[in-house]
């Protein structure tokens, strides 16, 4: 019998609903995790919402999954269009995507760094949100503990100035409305270009200035945890941030690393399944690529504990995000743990809002945005991208400009699925597996693996009406 059997219900400082049921035992001398199983509680109804809808409507609707990478699934939701009606967006449509989605980005890696992920490690000012804490393993001195703090509210400022960028050429963010088959609705005035360029050079500054010192700060203060949390050290992109508008060239290419070693192996997502063995929906439809998925819900059913489905690649899992595309990309290869998707996150939001910079200064004022999308008698495709949290995936199938099928699978579902028939734990459990527990009333240092891979159970799971019957 393991010593301590507990749940951390809800993970707080995610977006969305997780719990995670751990049994701490004491291995070799050491307490840590000796069995985990990470449970995303609630269900998302989005792609059946979607069937019968009009084509045209999936942008719109799907950027409604989630508040904080909303522009990622109204990015793959138009490329899966572009690819309906067999068009590219025109130059200045490919980058105003580009500029709105990287927006997107930098809002939502800030966000993680300072308010979900920095208050595992540093002392809070006494009050709520800070409170009740913990009281183990801070490291921060007086000094240090101010100048996180300050930039902790600053942060909140700097995300505000992402949403206003983003903003700007994506009518309102989030959940914007701009993306469309072919392009998208807005146009780079004159004068949105020079404000878009104000904006990101304060936030650049911020990123260089306060970001990247912070989190290596942070990575020498506690650089243990280079060495907690890795996992299967299997990391997959799709790739995103088109660099051409026929999308053959990337900023962040498509590719995976087996076991945190080794080339790039080429990525096929024809080799993508969804196992859902031990998740509430039917047998009848395990194992199937997304393109063919089906989202048939089944509860109760035995073994189940988790909304997720398990996606695997070729059977295996696959970690993705930040740390993902950077190794893919070949800026940073240092190691799979806590520390390294902190510095990784860090470092890649550096290397976007340099782009930006760049293809904003490309765009010729009032240029054409959009080219001619007419729908097809029938169509399957697919929009791959990547979110702020990872690789994400739309996979549709549209009949006379309606959509008979639609099935998407988010980063957090790669990251926090359950186990597969094969009994292989998902990402997040692997990597939480072994995680030493000074102290079991303060598992602080199971938040910090959580919180590494960022989760957000918004996009996993969703839809949950109180006092009204389950449909
Ligand atoms: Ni709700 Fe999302 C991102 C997507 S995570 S935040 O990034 O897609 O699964």
């Amino acid at each position: 019998m393991p010593v301590i059997v507990a749940s951390i219900d809800p993970v707080t400082r995610i977006e969305g609903h997780l719990k995670v049921n751990i049994e701490v035992d004491a291995v070799g001398g050491v307490q840590q995790i000796t069995n985990v199983q990470t449970v995303g509680t609630l269900f998302r109804g989005f792609e059946k919402l979607l069937e019968g809808r009009d084509s045209r409507d999936a942008p719109i609707i799907t950027s409604r999954i989630c508040g904080v990478c909303p522009t990622s699934h109204a990015m793959a939701a138009a490329l899966a269009l572009d690819a309906q009606a067999g068009v590219n967006p025109p130059t200045a449509g490919r980058i105003l995507r580009n500029l709105v989605h990287g927006a997107c980005f930098l809002e939502s890696h800030i966000l993680h760094f300072y308010l979900l992920s920095l208050p595992d490690f540093i002392q809070g000012p006494g009050m709520p949100p800070w409170t009740p804490g913990w009281e183990m393993d801070k490291r921060v001195d007086s000094t240090a503990q101010d100048k996180f703090l300050a930039h902790y509210l600053e942060a909140i400022v700097l995300r505000r100035r992402c949403h206003e960028i983003g903003a700007l050429f994506g009518g309102k963010l989030p959940h914007t409305p701009t993306f469309i088959g072919g392009g998208v609705t807005a146009v780079p005035a004159a004068d949105k270009i020079a404000a878009f360029q104000a904006g990101l050079s304060e936030i650049l500054a911020f990123i260089a200035d306060r970001y990247i010192p912070d989190a290596e700060r942070l990575a020498s203060l506690y650089n243990d945890y280079f060495l907690i949390g890795r996992g299967y050290g299997n990391l997959l992109a799709y790739g995103a941030f088109e660099l051409d508008n026929a999308g053959a060239t990337k900023l962040f290419g498509s590719g995976r690393v087996v076991n945190g070693a080794g080339s790039v192996q080429p990525m096929a997502a024809t080799a993508i399944t969804e196992n859902v063995t031990h998740a509430w929906y039917s047998d009848a439809y395990n194992n199937l690529n997304p393109a063919s998925g089906e989202t048939a819900m089944q509860t109760p059913k035995a073994g189940a504990y988790s909304w997720l489905k398990a996606p695997r690649y070729s059977g295996a899992p696959y970690e993705v995000g930040p740390l993902a595309r950077m190794w893919v990309a070949g800026d940073y290869r240092n190691g799979v743990s806590v520390m390294d998707r902190i510095r990784a996150r860090a470092y890649e939001a550096l290397k976007i809002a340099r782009a930006m910079q760049s293809w904003a200064a490309e765009l010729t004022p009032d240029a054409s945005t959009y080219s001619t999308w007419a729908a097809p008698a029938n169509a399957t495709t697919q929009g791959l991208t990547e979110a702020p949290r990872g690789a994400l995936g739309h996979w549709t199938r549209a009949a006379a400009g309606r959509i008979g099928q639609y099935q998407i699978i988010t980063p957090t579902c790669w990251n926090i699925s359950p186990r597969d028939s094969a009994e292989q734990l998902g990402p997040l459990e692997k990597a939480l597996m072994g995680t030493p527990v000074a102290d079991a009333n303060q598992p602080v240092e199971v938040l910090r693996v959580i919180h590494s891979v960022d989760p957000c159970l918004d996009c996993a799971t969703h839809v949950m009406k109180a006092r009204r019957r389950a449909v």
